[in-house]
């Protein structure tokens, strides 16, 4: 027996919603999924019997399966990604705009008969704890069964949703791989189209993700709703929505202290919110509450509260393993996704730069026989994990917590071998946002030596739903908002030597330069002005447990003038981008860097402080 939308909801809006997708898509069934862990086992079992899946090694993995995607479907597509606003303004320079009413028009056309021979799953989720004050409802509909499963364990879903949402509102997510089947057509493992569209109606709430089953194309809470819709209706009621994770830092007292940060991708961020103390830290404790987005709102007493609107990890697999990240990888032991990655010869799965010898002999991210000595890699660079966030070892106790943690910090980091010193923290606010805003990190170019910054505001270039100069606009009004904003924060882990070596040791050893921040958090810590901002002097962190000298330290900590000014040139290409709309505020904080170098000597070094 098949149950019907009438036996989930009463919900009006949402059964009218169902009816016109399924009316335009044509799918042979629809599903209402309840959440269950029935469904997602017959779900998971009905995809291995398609060959979507494989189940690994029940002894090694149990519970767990892998899933090999379409050559051409392996990331998301951000050049086939619109914001359709009604004003082409108000999706700004960054972003693809297309007419609203022109690209329903298209899709329409996609979507028509776009899941015939296939099931139309209806998938309800919670962003965030279920009926917490900071988290939105969502409905997915899509024909991928794999979409669902991940769904399940990326964010609260399935009945219970529905119960908290009553007859109230939701955001629409409408997917499909758009794949249809003839009457008869044999399917492939993963289904999917050369045409790709993920497109947002930031006005309406709405996404429509056509094409691709890979990712933040396909899981439409992730990027799609949590970051570029979410944007839009943090800046319209109050709040915020960032690509943040959010760590607790608890000090040998007792002491508890949050904070969120930035970094664009291939900073290791989901390392950093599983970060191990070092030694030298003996009863300091650091706690995971997201690794990946943040939902932000003041409180009543001034300060900010940040909950983890996702309820899983999708993290990059290749280059996690026992140094860079032992707390991932004992999430990953069970109940686990895996996409793309290698299949050894014993049913586990093998990427990059996991601990120990390569495996002899396994499947790569293609099917194909692979050894170390093949041409290509065995694991996807973009090959991902899809983990429940609630048997991470370091799951915060408060990360479900309906009212969110309170944030004392912001940090922004980039992957920046020059100009940038290991850390500083903003004069103020506005100076901080301008820190944020400015933000850029390395992509290595072509040419030999030659690395060129892209610049990425907040990490949010590719996910702000709006103008990105409305969403400086945003973060500044935010701070005059609230009456306890959070420090604001620059690290950079990745400066070189002339050598090109790595100065800074990163990965745990990071733990001493967040423990300045909670000190600078608690106002105990001497911090010196440099031009860029404050400073920690070489005494003002904790070097218990690594041998690390003042003169390196100090070598790390430096600000040419030069390449300051270099720097404080090439923001204003960005400014400029943005013509009027750009907040005043930030040319002014830039005017004000270039008059700090101006005074500074060409070498400004802490040392001499
Ligand atoms: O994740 C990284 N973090 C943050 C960890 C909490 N990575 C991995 C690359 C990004 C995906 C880092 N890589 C970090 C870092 O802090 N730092 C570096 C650079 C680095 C790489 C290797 C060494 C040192 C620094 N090795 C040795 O010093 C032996
Ligand atoms: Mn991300």
């Amino acid at each position: 027996m098949t149950a019907s939308g009438e036996d989930f909801t009463n919900n009006a809006k949402l059964l009218a919603w169902v009816d016109e997708a399924a009316g335009l898509c044509k799918p042979d069934r629809i599903h209402w999924c309840d959440g269950s862990q029935e469904e997602y086992d017959r779900l998971c079992q009905e995809m291995v019997e398609s060959g979507t899946f494989i189940k690994l090694n029940e002894q090694k993995r149990p519970q767990s399966y892998l899933a090999r995607s379409d050559p051409g479907d392996v990331a998301r597509v951000e050049d086939r990604t619109f914001i359709c606003s009604e004003k082409a303004e108000d999706a700004g320079p960054t972003n693809n705009w297309a007419e609203p009413a022109d690209m329903k028009r298209t899709l329409k056309g996609l979507f028509d008969g776009c899941m015939r021979g296939r099931t139309l799953y209806v998938c309800p989720f919670s962003m965030g704890p279920l009926g917490s004050p900071i988290s939105h409802i969502g409905v997915q509909i899509t024909d991928s069964a794999y979409a669902a499963v991940n769904m399940r364990i990326m964010t609260r879903m399935g009945k219970k949703v529905l119960e908290v949402l009553g007859d109230g509102d939701f955001v629409r997510c409408l997917h499909s791989i758009g794949a249809p089947l003839q009457p008869g057509q044999k399917d492939v493992p993963w289904p999917c189209n050369k045409n790709k569209y993920i497109v947002h109606f930031p006005e309406q709430r709405a996404i429509w993700s056509f094409g691709s089953g890979y990712g933040g194309n396909a899981l439409l809470g992730k990027k799609c709703f949590a970051l570029r819709i979410a944007s839009a209706m943090a800046r319209d009621e109050g709040w915020m929505a960032e690509h943040m994770l959010v760590l607790g830092l608890e000090s040998p007292d007792g002491e508890k202290t949050y904070i969120a940060a930035a970094f664009p991708s291939a900073c290791g961020k989901t390392n950093l919110a599983m970060l191990i103390p070092p030694a030298g830290f003996d009863g300091w404790k650091v706690s995971t509450v997201g690794d990946d987005i943040a939902w932000i709102k003041p409180g009543a007493d001034g300060r900010l509260y940040a909950i983890n609107p996702e309820a899983g990890y999708f993290g990059v697999a290749p280059g996690t393993s026992m140094t860079s990240n032992p707390t991932a990888l004992r999430t990953l032991t069970r109940n686990c996704l895996y996409t793309n990655v290698a299949l050894t010869d014993d049913g586990d799965v093998w990427w990059e730069g996991l601990d120990g010898d390569p495996p002899a002999h396994a499947i790569d991210w293609r099917g194909d026989d692979w050894t170390p000595e093949s041409d290509g890699l065995a694991a996807h660079p973009n090959s991902r994990f899809t983990a429940p966030a609630g048997q991470c070892p370091s799951i915060d106790p408060a990360w479900e917590d309906p009212q969110g943690v309170p944030i004392s910090a912001f940090i922004f980091g980039g992957r920046l071998s020059t100009t940038f010193p290991l850390a500083f923290q903003s004069f103020d606010w506005r100076h901080g946002v301008y820190l944020a805003a400015t933000m850029g990190s390395e992509a290595t170019a072509a040419a030999v030596g030659q690395a060129a910054i892209r610049r990425d505001p907040m990490a949010m270039l590719p996910f702000c739903g709006y103008n990105m100069a409305d969403y400086w606009r945003h973060w500044l009004e935010m701070g005059s908002l609230i009456t306890q904003p959070p420090l604001i924060f620059r690290v950079n882990w990745f400066r070189k030597n002339e050598n090109g070596k790595f100065i800074w040791p990163g990965f745990g050893e990071n733990m001493r330069v967040l423990k300045w921040i909670v000190d600078c958090v608690h106002n105990r810590a001497r911090r010196v002005e440099s031009p860029f901002g404050f400073m920690p002097r070489h005494q003002d962190l904790n070097w218990r447990g690594l041998d690390y000298d003042a003169k390196t330290f100090y070598h790390l900590m430096t600000v040419d003038r030069q390449a300051g000014m270099a720097e404080a040139d090439d923001q204003k290409k960005l400014f400029e981008r943005f013509g009027s709309r750009l907040p005043k505020e930030l040319e002014v904080q830039r005017q004000r860097l270039i008059e700090r170098l101006d005074r500074a000597p060409a070498v400004w070094e802490l040392e001499r402080q």
